[in-house]
Order: C-alpha cells, then sequence, then structure tokens
C-alpha cells in the first residue's frame, strides 16, 4: 500500500525474498550507518542468488574506503549520469530499496530515478517524517542506526549468513550513529546486536574503531586546532557554537569531510547542552545541531529548513551572509536550550518573570 509506513522488517525481507534484481541506495553523503547498511544488506542478497547494486548519488567519504575494498568491491557504486549498467539495474530492478534516509530530495541525483523506477519501493530507516511515496516503508525511530535493522532483517532469514564481512559493515554502521555507543539511542538490543555481531562474524572492535576513527590527516589536526579556536558559548554555557570558514579549510589544507566530528568537542564542554556547527560551503551554509540528553533540536533545525533526530539534525542555508545565519539561529533557540528545563518544570506553567527574563536572554550573546 502506498504511503505506508508500518511495514516491518518481516514485510521487508519477504519482498526482498521474493525479488531477483534488487538495487539499494542512501543519502547523499553517505556515512557509516549508509554504506555499512548497504554493504551488509547486498552481501546478504547476493548470498541468496539475487543480482543487486548498491548506488549512491556521492561517493564513500574517503574514510570509509576500506569498507568497500575489503567487502564490497563491483557491489557499490557512486551514481554517474549516463552509466549504462547502473541504468539498466534501475530500471530492471523489481526492488528499489532505499536505507537510512526517507526524503526524495536526500538521494541527491537518484532522487527522480529512484521515484520514477516501475520498481516497487522499499524503506527501511530510523529517521523521523519519512515521505508517502513509498510502497513498504519500515521506519523504527527508537533504532539508534538502520544498521541494527539491517541485523534483525538478516537474522531473521539465517544468522548463519552473517559472516565477517558482514558482521563488519553493521559494526561500522552502528558504531558511526552510535557515536561508539555513547550517544542516547543506545538501547541493551543495540549491545545485544553487536555482542552477536562480534561472535558471528569472529572480528574485534579495535581495528574497526582505528579504521572509522584514528585516521585523521595532520591537516584534520590543524583543523581541529583553528575549530577549537572558534568555540563561543551562549545562554549561560548552554549552547556552544563553532565556525568553520573556507579560510580555515583553505589555511589548514583540510577537506570539507574531517569537519565531521568537530562539534562533539563544543559539546564536549561542561554545562553545555547543545552544540552547534557553521560551515561555510561554496554554496551556502550547513548547519549541524547536536545536543545531549533530553533536549531535542530537531525542530529548532527544522526552522531552517533542515531536519533529523532529536539530539542529531542539520539544515543548510542559502542565499544569507555567515554571520547573518549565525545570528538568526542563535536567536531562535528553543526555550529548553535558552535556558534550564528542569527549572522550568518545577512549574506547569512558565511565569510572566521567566518569560521576560528569558527574553531578555534571547538577546545575550557572549
Ligand atoms: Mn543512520
Amino acid at each position: 500500500m502506498p504511503g505506508s509506513t508500518s511495514a516491518t522488517v518481516d514485510d521487508i525481507r519477504e519482498a526482498l525474498l521474493a525479488a531477483e534484481r534488487v538495487v539499494l541506495t542512501s543519502h547523499i553523503r553517505p556515512d557509516g550507518d549508509a554504506i555499512g547498511s548497504e554493504i551488509a544488506v547486498a552481501l546478504f542478497l547476493k548470498a541468496l542468488g539475487k543480482e543487486v547494486l548498491a548506488v549512491n548519488s556521492d561517493a564513500e567519504p574517503r574514510r570509509l574506503g576500506w569498507l568497500i575494498d575489503d567487502h564490497a568491491d563491483g557491489l557499490l557504486e557512486k551514481f554517474e549520469e549516463g552509466k549504462l549498467s547502473q541504468i539498466e539495474a534501475l530500471a530492471n530492478a523489481d526492488i528499489v530499496m532505499v536505507l537510512d534516509v526517507g526524503a526524495a530530495h536526500r538521494l541527491g541525483k537518484l532522487a527522480d530515478r529512484v521515484m520514477g523506477a516501475s520498481a516497487k519501493k522499499l524503506l527501511l530507516d530510523h529517521h523521523p517524517d519519512a515521505e508517502g511515496w513509498f510502497d513498504l516503508a519500515c521506519v523504527r525511530t527508537e533504532m539508534a542506526s538502520t544498521g541494527e535493522l539491517v541485523y534483525e532483517l538478516i537474522a531473521g532469514h539465517d544468522p548463519e549468513l552473517i559472516d565477517e564481512h558482514i558482521a563488519t559493515a553493521l559494526y561500522a554502521a552502528i558504531m558511526t550513529d552510535t557515536g561508539s555507543f555513547r550517544y542516547g539511542a543506545t538501547r541493551p538490543s543495540t549491545h545485544r546486536v553487536v555482542a552477536d555481531l562480534l561472535e558471528r562474524g569472529g572480528i574485534s572492535p579495535e581495528p574497526i574503531h582505528i579504521n572509522l576513527f584514528d585516521q585523521r590527516s595532520r591537516e584534520s589536526l590543524r583543523l581541529l586546532a583553528r575549530a577549537l579556536e572558534t568555540i563561543t558559548t551562549h545562554y549561560d554555557g548552554r549552547l556552544a557554537t563553532m565556525v568553520i570558514t573556507q579560510d580555515i579549510l583553505r589555511e589548514t589544507g583540510a577537506y570539507f569531510d574531517e569537519t565531521e566530528d568537530l562539534i562533539h568537542y563544543a559539546l564536549g564542554l561542561k554545562g553545555v547542552v547543545t552544540a552547534l556547527i557553521f560551515l561555510e560551503t561554496l554554496s551556502g551554509i550547513k548547519v549541524s545541531f547536536r545536543s545531549k540528553g533530553d533536549c531535542p533540536i530537531n525542530d529548532w533545525a527544522a526552522q531552517f529548513g533542515g531536519g533529523g533526530h532529536a539530539n542529531a539534525a542539520g539544515a543548510y542555508v542559502r542565499g544569507i551572509a555567515l554571520n547573518r545565519v549565525i545570528k538568526d539561529v542563535i536567536d531562535k533557540a528553543p526555550l529548553h536550550v535558552m535556558a534550564d528545563a528542569a527549572a522550568e518544570s518545577t512549574d506547569d506553567d512558565i511565569s510572566q518573570a521567566d518569560l521576560a527574563l528569558l527574553s531578555a536572554f534571547k538577546g545575550k550573546l557572549d
């Protein structure tokens, strides 16, 4: 039924088992969860004798290259306009399965081809607000990662199929999206899944962690040093911001994708509940929102045309100068970022005095 977001992992598996040719795809600027989930599903379907191709609008970031070189060469490609094998795969597919993203615009150059494909469209995702054009959509927002859903997909068919390669891909997926098992969405079941992956795959965490996080370039460390200097706090130290300009990137020689984990340093500051990073790109300002604990920031990101999870969201602002974007975003901080939500919640209603205090806070930037 088109528009259904209530499909189960079993429904998704049943549809896949009945198919012969499957194309997988995920979001632009694919991360470890996107790539790891795609590789695991691709290896699973290949083991079942299906024809499968995973194709993304963007290439994988360089730091995830090892995942593909090692296990999935020829299974996962970057979309190339006019590449016959990819066009044929999309045209002949029984199923196009989208992983880790439910919004067409985040499929990049593949959006029209995926939506226009005659194949059945499946979604397996953990992001809220999936669009309605999927034939079967399994969206489980309580999951920390799409990788955990893929584990369910495979283990529910035959856990024996979880070999070293599938286990490595899923471990990397889950490790990425849980921030190495420390974010709020990490649950006991997350640890049960990774325990099973370690056992069945005969893999150990350390080399995967080293591959994912300990491969920094000198340029990226120079970028880190510069980025730390830009940290500013607001609202009594509850909000920390970081700014990366094109000048900083140029001067340090770092790549844009090396900005990815910088925000955690701002979030790591004592007393900070929310951190923002403003990244100046050639076509606009990318704003990343992160928070700790019960401090949702996705509605805040949505005010700037973005969205995401409660504790991790993003937005992209075009046509407005960097300094203006910084001020606008900070000014629109939700009340629970501006002031201590615990103090407010002792009263059901916010008093007039509190509201006056909050509006005074609002204009005050460090
Ligand atoms: Mn994810």
